[in-house]
């Protein structure tokens, strides 16, 4: 990373415009000269897009430009959200999902469960959840089901009474499985649409924590059908290479729904969303983006596109 690059304060297609497309007549030379393909490459690095999506993307501009599809700077722009979009659209959220925001099926509470590693967002992004849930006119219950850390309880609690939520929670080192099971059996009392499971990101082995959540999503499959309805991973979209490691490492045992990058707001990169889905062939669904209940975005590949490729920074 060069000292010029290190904090880009403009948006991406500036970037490029700006630093890898110096002479945009080149192109309509039918072709984009080396020099500008080496600069496009680092502004696609730079912003996280990983080696191999930028490679992708320089081929595919340097094909269309070859074919002399690429005459102008709109052209190029619309060449590479072609591409990006197609990315995006191969891992496609489940149907109906969360994005519906109603509960599943009658009757039974729509549950979801929130995992990841510690410090990355779980908590506020279940806070977070909630009022959204509860936005769309659903009675929304949270669970805390880290009961390793004695303040993860305090501060579901506190969410739920600020927001007025439902909770249930645990003693410290009680059975988290069982906190789950208490959770779903009080939703359906009092009726509740929906259950946020908030579950712990660490324990005193790695796999004690993901035997600890297999166990967690099984009583919540055999309370409700179909349970967890989704298995959401909140990783902090900041930590760059750890975010793919993270999400091997859970989706190793848990089938999961989609991802929340927390942190949103926190220098992540344009091609974050990108080269995550295309790892991991998981969704993104949501971005958080502040620490506040409404600090979520649902995630849009289009609007993120639009976004990330808008002619002005
Ligand atoms: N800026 C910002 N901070 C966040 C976001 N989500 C969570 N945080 C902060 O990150 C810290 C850890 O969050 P927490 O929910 O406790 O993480 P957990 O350990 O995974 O449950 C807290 O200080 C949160 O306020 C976000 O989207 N943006
Ligand atoms: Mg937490």
């Amino acid at each position: 990373m060069t000292g010029t690059l290190r904090r880009p304060k403009r948006g991406l297609w500036r970037r490029i415009v700006d630093f890898a497309l110096t002479d945009v007549n080149t192109l309509v030379d039918g072709g984009l000269d080396g020099a500008a393909i080496e600069r496009l490459e680092e502004v696609l690095l730079e912003a996280d897009f990983g080696v191999d999506i930028t490679l992708e993307l320089v081929e595919a501009l340097e094909r269309a430009a070859s074919r002399g599809a690429i005459a102008t700077e709109g052209d190029l722009r619309d060449t590479l959200r072609a591409r990006l979009a197609e990315t995006l659209a191969a891992a496609e959220p489940p149907a109906g999902g969360l994005a519906a925001a109603s509960p599943p099926r009658g009757g039974a509470p729509g549950v979801l469960l929130l995992v990841g590693v510690n410090g990355v967002g779980k908590t506020t992004t279940a806070a977070k959840l909630a009022a959204r849930l509860q936005a769309g006119g659903g009675r929304v219950l949270l669970a805390a089901a880290d009961t390793f850390r004695a303040g993860a309880q305090e501060q579901l609690r506190a969410w739920a009474e600020r927001l007025q939520t439902d909770f249930v929670g645990g003693t410290p080192g009680a059975d988290p499985a069982s906190v789950a099971f208490d959770a779903v059996a009080a939703a359906r009392a009092r009726d509740a649409a929906w259950v946020l499971v908030d579950t712990a990101g660490r324990l005193h082995t790695q796999d004690d924590l993901m035997r600890e959540l297999v166990k967690i999503d099984r009583v919540l499959g055999r309370q409700v059908e179909g349970a967890p309805y989704e298995r959401l991973l909140v990783v902090d979209a900041t930590s760059g290479q750890n975010v793919m490691n993270q999400a091997r490492q859970f989706g190793a045992s848990l089938d999961l729904t989609g991802l929340v990058l927390a942190k949103f707001d926190s220098t992540a990169r344009a091609g974050t969303v990108v080269s995550v889905v295309r790892e991991l062939s998981v969704p993104v669904r949501f971005l958080g983006v502040g620490e506040s209940p409404e600090d979520l975005e649902e995630f849009s590949p289009d609007r993120y596109l639009d976004k990330i490729l808008a002619p002005e920074p």
